[in-house]
């Protein structure tokens, strides 16, 4: 063997041994780690998603579609959301943030316990909040107004006035 030849098995060897090597600790990682869920990719366009009535946390008239993930479930999840014009939904908290972006119309909210209107503010198209966990917050819609929300779930809304749970009405009407 040349000293060429010599250094090109040499470098042979070791890379089938590093690659055996990296083959193993993948294999390990696999048994002591339950596997990740493959990447879902998701594209769609606007006239692809499946809009349906709001979930019964929301008062009625409100529509929905899930662009991603399932907000009911652990994981991030992408959803959004249409209210006619003076659309309410009253004090609440949820147990995780919770992310509205302003797509069309406009999204006043407010802050705490109690409908203040004066102390709302109105985010338009392209607008944004961001509440925190268990902060106390409200929105009414000033025309008709599509938001976003974005957030990591199981995501649920409890009412700061149990009167205003729609699932409480539907349940004692
Ligand atoms: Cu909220």
């Amino acid at each position: 063997m040349s000293k060429t030849r010599v250094t090109a098995a040499v470098l042979a060897a070791a890379v089938a041994l590093a690659a055996g090597t990296a083959l193993r600790a993948q294999g390990t990682a696999r048994k002591t780690k339950p596997a990740a869920p493959a990447p879902k990719h998701v594209m769609v366009t606007a006239d692809e998603l499946k809009w349906g009535p709001a979930p019964p946390g929301l008062p009625p008239g409100a529509q929905a579609a899930i662009l991603y993930g399932d907000p009911g479930k652990a994981g991030p999840f992408v959803v959004r959301a249409k209210f006619p014009d003076g659309y309410r939904v009253p004090p609440h908290w949820h147990p995780t943030d919770e992310n509205v972006s302003v797509l069309s119309g406009t999204l006043a909210m407010g802050m705490g316990d109690k409908v203040d209107e004066a102390s709302m503010k109105a985010l338009g198209a392209h607008g944004f909040a961001h509440t925190t966990k268990l902060t106390h917050h409200y929105v009414i819609a000033k025309g008709a107004t599509e938001i976003q929300i974005h957030g990591t779930g199981p995501f649920a809304i409890t009412y700061v006035n149990p009167n205003d749970d729609p699932r409480k009405k539907s349940q004692n009407p």
